[in-house]
């Protein structure tokens, strides 16, 4: 299938990728919550752990496969038959296979050779398509292969009729550059769906994922907050806040309400915060601290913020306890507390402010209870 219109199909791999995190263990409850609320958000697909690999994990994905989501569920395999057949028995919608064609993965993780990766790609390809399911065919470590051997195992499983080929940067190593010329170059050599699935150890998931699609990729592989091996790779909230900003037309058919409600929900099933650098979800992603920033924000939003933030569901929140604090934004406090005192007043009590939380941060209700209490008489 092709796809020409300018639309992402999120493969969110939070089950499956996020399983191998270090603080992942999902029960079956957790793992139906979240496949609803993926489902609530958008995505198109949910991928699961390799059913063969454990009793639980062909039961769950059974559950998940069952749940009647407009999400497809998929299974990710090991391009072997046994786990195929596994996979295909516990009723999933797609099988999603990877080999690895790097050298050095073959060497010391597959210790299979090009060769016999080329041939058995392509025999569990027919395998599949003569079943009719949709089928995926990554080739492990991508960015870390030979051209010609990607070429030899891509052309085999493309001429066998696989519905998607994907490129993942098992290692985060990939510059943008490199994932351009990638995409591009199997673009052109086949026009078929192509996935990209991006670690985030140089910190260029996001980018590289973007890079990706603009260059041809359909499918983008996300988790919620990144989480995955390792630390991870592209978060979901992370690749909408940049599409959202510079190719909105991409995501439009997302919930974006649900965002913050994924991070939450995982944050609790995992017993982990939610780091504080975090898209949308993090306590601090919109809180204006300087003076000279909330100064502006109060004139308009826009000044400081780029995402229109209701449509995240999110509320900003400006810095009153600290000495970077701004004359406006304690004139704000004092008329939402119903006060009347006048702007002089308020330039003075700043002041004072600034000397006392010179000493120490303040809490907003320490400061609500200075401004409250002021009587022109300093210091007291
Ligand atoms: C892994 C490998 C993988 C597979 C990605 C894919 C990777 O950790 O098991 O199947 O496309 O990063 O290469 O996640
Ligand atoms: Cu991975």
């Amino acid at each position: 299938m092709v796809m020409e219109e300018k639309r992402l199909n999120i493969v969110d791999v939070t089950l499956r990728e996020g399983e191998q995190f270090a603080k992942a263990f999902y029960t079956t409850e957790m793992k139906i919550e979240l496949s609803h609320l993926l489902d609530e958000f958008g995505v198109e697909y949910i991928e699961v752990t390799s059913p063969a690999c454990s009793p639980q994990s062909w039961e769950d994905a059974k559950i998940l496969s069952n749940l009647g989501l407009k999400a497809k569920i998929a299974a990710h395999v090991r391009c072997a038959k046994e786990d195929i057949d596994i996979s295909l028995d516990s009723g999933v919608d797609v099988i999603h296979m990877m080999f690895a064609t790097s050298p050095i993965l073959q060497k010391y993780s597959t210790r299979k050779d090009i060769n016999f990766v080329a041939e058995q790609a392509v025999k569990m390809t027919e395998y599949l398509k003569g079943m009719k399911i949709e089928t995926r065919f990554s080739g492990e470590d991508a960015t870390r292969s030979n051209l010609e051997d990607l070429e030899k195992v891509l052309d085999g499983v493309v001429n066998a009729g696989v519905d998607r080929i994907g490129f993942p940067d098992t290692t985060g190593i990939a510059l943008p550059n490199q994932i351009e010329e990638l995409f591009t170059h199997f673009k052109n050599r086949y026009n078929i769906d192509m996935e990209y699935h991006g670690h985030n150890d140089t910190g260029c998931a996001i980018i590289n994922s973007y890079t990706a699609l603009k260059s041809g990729a359909t499918h983008i592989d996300t988790s919620i907050m990144g989480i995955g091996e390792r630390n991870g790779i592209t978060p979901v909230g992370g690749l909408i806040a940049r599409l959202y900003i510079s190719d909105r037309e991409y995501i439009d058919h997302y919930n974006l309400k649900k965002l913050v409600e994924l991070d939450r929900k995982l944050a609790e099933f995992l017993d982990i915060d939610i780091p504080f650098n975090n898209y949308f979800s993090s306590d601090n992603a919109f809180h204006h601290a300087a003076g000279i920033h909330t100064n502006a924000i109060i004139r308009n939003p826009k000044s400081y913020e780029i995402f229109d933030i209701e449509e995240f569901g999110v509320s900003r929140t400006l810095e009153v306890g600290h000495r970077l604090l701004g004359k406006n934004v304690i004139e704000m406090l004092g008329k939402e507390m119903g006060l009347s005192h006048t702007r002089e007043e308020y330039i003075q009590i700043t002041k004072e402010l600034k000397t006392i939380t010179d000493k120490r941060r303040y809490t907003p209700e320490e400061i609500r209870e200075y401004i409250r209490s002021w009587n022109g008489k300093a210091g007291k």
